[in-house]
C-alpha cells in the first residue's frame, strides 16, 4: 500500500513524482523518512514511462508505469499525454485512491519541465487526481530547464508550464538555469535543484507535523495554497514562495535577509509584492531568540509585500525544538502565497494564453507595473 509515513494524525498528503526529474527527488525525499524516521502521514507514488528509472528507485515502492514498453516518451509531451490517458482509460491510477479509502487533504506533484513525461503526461494527470480527490489542494513544483538545454526544450517547457498553471492551485518552480554554475558538472547543478525541491516539501511537513506556541497547522497551510478567490482578491497569482532558511544562532537572525535574495531567483520569484498569504514559522531551542527579533523578519517581508496599502494575511508560528542536532541553529520557515513570478515564467504564461484565467492573471501584473 505505497510508501507510507504514517502518523497518529488526520491529515493526509500525497507526494507524487511524474517522469524521470519529479521520480527521482521524491524518492530522495522519501530516503530522508526513512533515514530520520520522521512519521509523516505521506503517501509517496512514481509514475514515469520509463521502466529503468522506477526501478532505480530506492526508498518508493509504490511505482505506476504508463505505457507497456517502459522506455519513456522520448521527449515528446504528445507521447506523454498519449500514453496517461490510456493509463487512465485502463484505471491504471486508481491505486492511487487505495480502494476509495484516500481523501486527501494536499497534494504535492513534482516534475521536471522539457522532457515528454514530466511535461506530457504530468497535466493529463493532475486533472485525473483533481476528480479523484476533488477537496485537495493541488500544489505543483515545478523544475525549469535551464537555457544550455536546446531550445527546443525550453518551448516544451514553457508549454507545459501553462498548462500546469491553469489546472493547479499553487506552483512553485525551481529554475535549473539560475542554480547551474558554468563550472560545475550538472549532476551536482541538479543536486541543488532538488535540495531546494526537497526544502519546499520539507517547509510544509515540518510546519504541518510540529506544535508550536502560538502554532502554525496544516489548516494555515492549506488555506495559504488554496487557488485565490476571483470573487474576493485583486492579486490571482498562485505563484508561491515556499522555503525554509537556517542561521547558525539567534544573534545572526539577519542573515535570512541575504539568503532570501538567493532563494527568490533560485524559486522564479521577482518579488513578494502584493503578496495575499505571509505565513512565518520559527524553529528554534527556545534559548535566544526573543519575540522582538521574530517580529523583525516578519516585519521586513511584510514591508517587501505591502503595496498599495494591501496588507496580507499574517501568521506566526513558534515552534520550540529539544533536539541536540538544533544546537544554537535557527530554522525560519516562509510561506508566501500570491508571489509574482519572474519575467521568464510570466513570458512563457503569456504564450499560451488562450485562457482566459491566464489573461486575467497577467493583467494583475499589467496593473501593478507587470510584465
Ligand atoms: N533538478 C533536476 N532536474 C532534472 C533532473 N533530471 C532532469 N531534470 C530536468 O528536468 C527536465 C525534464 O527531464 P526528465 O524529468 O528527465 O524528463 P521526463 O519527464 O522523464 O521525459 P521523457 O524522459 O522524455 O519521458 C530536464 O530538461 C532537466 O532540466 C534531476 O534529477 N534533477
Ligand atoms: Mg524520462
Amino acid at each position: 500500500m505505497g510508501e507510507r509515513f504514517e502518523r497518529n494524525q488526520s491529515t493526509e498528503i500525497l507526494l507524487l513524482g511524474i517522469g524521470g526529474a519529479g521520480c527521482n527527488i521524491v524518492d530522495q525525499v522519501a530516503g530522508t523518512f526513512n533515514t530520520k524516521s520522521i512519521p509523516y502521514s505521506v503517501d509517496v507514488f512514481a509514475i514515469n514511462t520509463d521502466r529503468q528509472n522506477l526501478q532505480n528507485l530506492e526508498n518508493t515502492t509504490e511505482t505506476i508505469q504508463i505505457g507497456r514498453k517502459g522506455r519513456g516518451a522520448g521527449s515528446d509531451p504528445l507521447k506523454g499525454r498519449r500514453l496517461a490517458l490510456e493509463a487512465i482509460a485502463r484505471g491504471e491510477l486508481n491505486v492511487i485512491k487505495h480502494n476509495d479509502e484516500k481523501e486527501y487533504d494536499l497534494i504535492i506533484v513534482v516534475a521536471g519541465l522539457g522532457g515528454g513525461t514530466g511535461t506530457g503526461a504530468g497535466p493529463v494527470i493532475v486533472e485525473n487526481l483533481r476528480d479523484m480527490f476533488p477537496e485537495a489542494v493541488i500544489l505543483g513544483i515545478l523544475i525549469y530547464p535551464e537555457d544550455v538545454e536546446s531550445g527546443i526544450k525550453t518551448d516544451i517547457a514553457r508549454q507545459g508550464l501553462a498548462e500546469y498553471y491553469r489546472l493547479l492551485d499553487s506552483v512553485v518552480v525551481i529554475n535549473n538555469g539560475s542554480i547551474v554554475n558554468p563550472n560545475m558538472p550538472i549532476a551536482e547543478a541538479y543536486k541543488l535543484a532538488d535540495e531546494y525541491v526537497a526544502n519546499t516539501i520539507m517547509t510544509i511537513l515540518n510546519i504541518s507535523e510540529d506544535y508550536g506556541k502560538p502554532n502554525l497547522d496544516f489548516n494555515d497551510i492549506q488555506k495559504a495554497l488554496e487557488p485565490p478567490d476571483r470573487g474576493r482578491d485583486d492579486n490571482l497569482s498562485k505563484f508561491a514562495f515556499i522555503s525554509t532558511f537556517e542561521v547558525p544562532s539567534a544573534n545572526d537572525i539577519q542573515k535570512v535577509y541575504e539568503l532570501l535574495n538567493t532563494k527568490k531567483r533560485h524559486l522564479s520569484i521577482n518579488s513578494l509584492s502584493g503578496a495575499r498569504t505571509l505565513l512565518v514559522g520559527f524553529f528554534h531551542t527556545g534559548k535566544n531568540l526573543t519575540w522582538e527579533k521574530e517580529v523583525a523578519v516578519v516585519d521586513h517581508l511584510k514591508k517587501e509585500i505591502i503595496i498599495a496599502g494591501r496588507s496580507p494575511y499574517v501568521k506566526i508560528g513558534d515552534f520550540t525544538k529539544n533536539k541536540d542536532h538544533m544546537l544554537e541553529r535557527v530554522h525560519i520557515s516562509v510561506i508566501v502565497s500570491g508571489v509574482k513570478p519572474d519575467s521568464y515564467i510570466l513570458n512563457a504564461l503569456a504564450e499560451a494564453k488562450a485562457e482566459q484565467e491566464l489573461e486575467e492573471i497577467l493583467k494583475g501584473f499589467q496593473d501593478e507595473g507587470g510584465i
